[in-house]
């Protein structure tokens, strides 16, 4: 087992650590407006970091549960500046998520690693695909894709365009196939050719359409026929501007399949980050990719210290 470094080495602390900062959630993180230097946290302070944590998709309950480590580390006593709160923030948030911290591993005993990826439409699960192939190929890995998204033939030429970029072969039939047919063709080909990994497509699909989760459920059981202990991944993508929505999602795709990593993309712009705090507190499952961006290198593996950093903004400014 080779716990995937995907860029977790590579460039994280320096560049997508920055970019994360600079973008998330427009660049504000959870857009923190303190001034509370020379305050106490009373009633009236509380309350408005209450607003401002949800407003920040943190959620209820871990809201509540950040205020209270907030009174028990500040107590009554007079704030120093903005930087001690966001440094107990800081503290707390990434406590709240540390155990969802947990990278993708990819197994080499199995034969081939199947990745299936799932989430409803426009979440951004073939992008991530084009980035997840860049980053497993950099670490070695031999990739081949499978078209299971055969709905569009756009959707199929949008994979094999990232085929093409990435240089990996892409299995793929014409619009209409039976997803599960395509993807099972997909693992045959990958094993005949000692292929690493199969990362599958999949068309979106709302949560709420029994027909579609059932067909997705096929899928995982026509995989199982060639390989018991597949897929090895179910990675669930989330479009982090859905706010709340994207807890339901999440919780609705767990139940139906077993979702055993999730990716959070569009965490630049609309997404305002708070989300995985508080999917961090409703579903035991690990966090492995964060999206910043359309481009192929905008994504890396999930941390929650510099996320939690990048959640409140600067802790130490000059
Ligand atoms: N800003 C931003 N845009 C993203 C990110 N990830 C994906 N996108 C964009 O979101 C749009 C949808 O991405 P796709 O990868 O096609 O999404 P999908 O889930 O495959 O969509 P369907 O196949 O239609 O279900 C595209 O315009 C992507 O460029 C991200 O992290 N940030
Ligand atoms: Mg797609």
């Amino acid at each position: 087992m080779r716990a995937m470094p995907a860029a977790s080495t590579k460039e994280s602390k320096g560049g997508f650590f920055k970019r994360l900062k600079a973008r998330l959630g427009g660049g504000r993180g959870l857009g923190l407006s303190l001034g509370f230097g020379g305050r106490k946290l009373d009633a009236e302070l509380e309350e408005e970091l209450e607003t401002q944590l949800l407003v920040g998709d943190v959620g209820i309950e871990a809201t509540e549960l950040l205020l209270k480590r907030l009174r028990r580390q500040l107590g009554s006593k007079t704030i120093d500046d903005d930087d001690e709160v966001r440094s107990v923030l800081a503290d707390a948030l990434a406590e709240q998520m540390a155990s969802h911290a947990r990278p993708l591993e990819i197994s080499d005993a199995a034969a081939p690693f199947v990745v299936l990826v799932v989430g409803v439409n426009g979440s951004g699960k073939t992008t991530t695909i084009g980035k997840l192939t860049r980053s497993l190929r950099e670490d070695g890995y031999s990739i081949l894709l499978a078209a299971g998204d055969t709905y569009r033939a756009a959707a199929i030429e949008q994979l094999q365009a990232w085929g093409e970029r990435n240089d990996v072969p892409v299995v793929a039939q014409q619009p209409g196939a039976d997803p599960a047919a395509v993807i099972y063709d997909a693992i045959e080909a990958a094993r005949a050719r000692s292929i690493d990994v199969v990362i599958a497509d999949t068309a979106g699909r709302l949560q709420n359409k029994a027909g579609l989760m059932a067909e997705l459920e096929k899928i995982v059981r026509v995989t199982r026929r060639l390989d018991a202990a597949a897929p090895h991944e179910i990675l669930l993508v989330l479009d982090a501007s859905l706010g709340q929505n994207a807890i339901t999602q999440a919780l609705e795709f767990h139940r139906a399949v077993g979702v055993t990593g999730i990716a959070m993309t569009k965490l630049d712009g609309g997404g305002k980050g708070g989300i995985l705090v508080s999917l961090a507190g409703q579903l035991d499952v690990p966090f492995r990719f964060v999206g910043v961006g359309e481009g192929i290198e905008d994504m890396d593996v999930f941390r929650a210290e510099d996320f939690a950093t990048a959640l409140v903004g600067r802790r130490n400014p000059q």
